[in-house]
């Protein structure tokens, strides 16, 4: 049973790790003691909640936390599926221990990556459970990336296997022709299913220490090359019992998972609060609105970005009843409007929890449980993470003054994938890590984001790297230059708009998807194309983006 200690008692036969600096807030990660201590210093009065003893031998892989969860609600429905199927807490690990003794009979060692191109299904849940009982390096990627981006993920990421789609298989194996593969289909189906039902669970996990990495992210760079955020087990629970605690989970919430399994929103903070709480989700395949509708009345917590919202409220049967028994609309991976905020709590009466977070950091700041949320900003820095503003010199600002978002905490990453300049590019001397986010603190701590410094754009919820797009522009024949950019867009956030030089005659939008077709993922094509003479400059050459951006701001309207 939790127990609660005041934080001035010592914590039995713990070592405190995490933030030790300031003391705030600790997830205390100590599972090899026998124990696991959550501590609360910054709740009145400041307090350890003991949460779980659990067996002596766990180490501290990410995954003892979860079974251990998986054991005791081993009979709670996890996964419940439209089709009218469902998969119990039992279920799922036990195919997740035999997809892990399939990881390991193939030769799959702790460290391996293991890079994963599937469609969203239960097996794929158990696949990425697997990995990590194995100890297997998650390395999840976008369904919607060619075969030409695969490409680049197989040669960086250096995978010992690849799971994809079957439809996938031949394309990649010309490739990939030495990579280990094995398929996984939407269904279920496909010679991992193959080889895991014929295998015996694998029994325990195998042993990590906090550090080690569990799953590699990647996210996009300035150059237009993805880079692969190492997170480690640290990271992945001090995130997971964070958001629990903050958010409130209760035992008897129903998560209405819509979204991809590939990004740390739809992967670590929608499963892993519902998992180790051991509570169920209705697992649907995408984000379809009617569908969601349906569903709704029978949840009581949605996670999703922006465009699920904006999206609902368009339907003029979605209303409070349908809400009706919901405790928590959560939204992030990109800014959520003020419009937004209002129409859906007039409409429902639920004011939408703003959360902001990175592939590099999951979650840093969100808006509370209980307190106010204010539309336009996304809260406060989590417990036990640090946020600070500062300026380009690195110097923290003052309330409400603008700059850089950097933040340290237990959750940030232990750098990128072998880039270890790039790492120390973003990741400060002191821990805090550079995000690239514009934002603005009050005095109260509460954070607004602004801008962003880096050129990226999000649209739907996700990134774009305008740079990896001009490239493939400006490489068209009939093209002189470009310049790619993000401008509102009403169901996407941002939609994705070219800026063409031509050579001679416009280049048209056909023709530079043309070009783009199996090259780039589609969500990244433009889907307007401008063709001008010439791109407005600055005096040192460089594109003026915000000039750009300016200009053609209506261009979606
Ligand atoms: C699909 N399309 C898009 C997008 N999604 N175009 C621009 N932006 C998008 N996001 C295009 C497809 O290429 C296709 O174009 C057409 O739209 C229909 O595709 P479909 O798959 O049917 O689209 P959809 O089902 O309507 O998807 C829209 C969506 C989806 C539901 C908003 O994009 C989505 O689930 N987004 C969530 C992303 C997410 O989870 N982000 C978290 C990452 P064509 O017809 O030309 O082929 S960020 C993160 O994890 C951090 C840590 C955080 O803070 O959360
Ligand atoms: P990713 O690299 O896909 O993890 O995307 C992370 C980026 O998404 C952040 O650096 C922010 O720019 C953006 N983001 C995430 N949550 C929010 C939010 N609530 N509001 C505005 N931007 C957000």
């Amino acid at each position: 049973m939790p127990r609660t200690l005041r934080l001035a008692d010592p914590a039995p036969d713990a070592t405190i790790r995490g933030n030790s600096k300031r003391l705030q807030w600790y997830t205390l990660w100590q599972v090899k003691s026998g124990v696991i201590y959550v501590g609360t210093q910054s709740l009145t009065p400041p307090t350890w909640r003991v949460d779980v003893p659990v067996n002596k031998t766990m180490s501290d892989n990410f995954y003892e936390l979860l079974n251990r969860a998986f054991v005791e609600h081993a009979d709670r429905p996890c996964l419940i599926l439209p089709d009218g199927g469902s998969w119990s807490y039992g279920q799922i690990a036990t195919l997740a221990g035999k997809i892990a003794q399939t990881l390991r009979v193939r030769g799959v060692v702790a460290g391996d990556r293991v890079l994963v191109q599937v469609e969203k299904s239960p097996e794929a849940v158990a696949l990425y459970l697997g990995c990590l009982q194995a100890a297997a390096v998650y390395v999840p990627i976008n369904s919607a990336y060619t075969h030409e981006e695969v490409a680049y993920f197989v040669e960086d990421a250096e995978p010992s296997l690849l799971v994809c789609r079957r439809a996938d298989e031949a394309a990649l194996n010309v490739i990939a022709p030495n990579l280990s593969m094995l398929t996984l289909a939407a269904d279920g189906t496909g010679s991992l299913m193959t080889l895991a039902l014929a295998t015996q669970p694998m029994d325990g996990v195998v042993p990590r220490e906090g550090s080690d990495t569990a799953a590699i992210l990647y996210t996009s760079g300035t150059t237009g090359r993805s880079k692969g955020a190492m997170l480690t087990n640290v990271n992945l629970a001090s995130n997971a019992l964070t958001l629990i605690d903050y958010w409130g989970w209760q035992d008897d919430d129903v998560l209405l998972h819509a979204l991809p399994i590939f990004h740390v929103h739809g992967l670590f903070v929608a499963l892993h609060c519902a998992m180790l709480r051991g509570t169920a989700m209705i697992f649907l395949p995408g984000f379809d609105a009617r569908q969601i509708i349906e569903w709704l009345p029978s949840a009581t917590v949605m996670m999703g970005v922006p465009t699920f919202y904006t999206r609902l409220l368009e339907k003029g049967e979605f209303n409070a009843e349908t809400c009706r028994n919901m405790r928590l609309f959560i939204s992030g991976s990109a800014p959520l409007t003020e419009q937004t905020f209002e129409a859906w709590r007039q409409r429902t009466g639920h004011p939408i929890l703003e959360r902001y977070g990175m592939s590099e950091t999951s979650m840093n700041t969100s808006n509370p449980l209980d307190g106010e949320r204010v539309a336009g900003t996304v809260g406060f820095a989590l417990p036990g993470i640090e946020v600070r503003i500062t300026n380009d010199a690195g110097e923290v600002l003052a309330s409400e003054e603008v700059g850089g978002i950097e933040v340290r905490g237990p959750n940030v990453f232990k750098g990128y994938w072998r880039m270890r300049e790039k790492s120390a590019e973003e990741i400060r001397e002191d821990g805090f890590f550079i995000t690239g986010d514009l934002g603005v603190m009050d005095g109260e701590g509460r954070i607004s984001i602004v801008g962003r410094a880096k050129d990226l754009i999000i649209s739907g919820g996700y990134n774009v790297y305008p740079k990896e797009v001009e490239k493939l522009i400006d490489e068209m024949p009939g093209v002189v230059e470009s310049a790619v950019i993000g401008v509102p867009h009403m169901d996407f956030g941002e939609g994705v708009v070219a800026i063409v030089v031509p050579v001679g005659d416009d280049v048209s939008e056909p023709e530079v998807r043309l070009s783009l077709e199996g090259r780039l993922a589609r969500f990244k094509q433009p889907k307007i194309v401008v063709n001008v003479e010439s791109l407005p400059r600055n005096t040192m050459g460089k594109v003026q983006k915000k000039a750009l951006r300016e200009r053609y701001k209506d261009l979606f309207e």
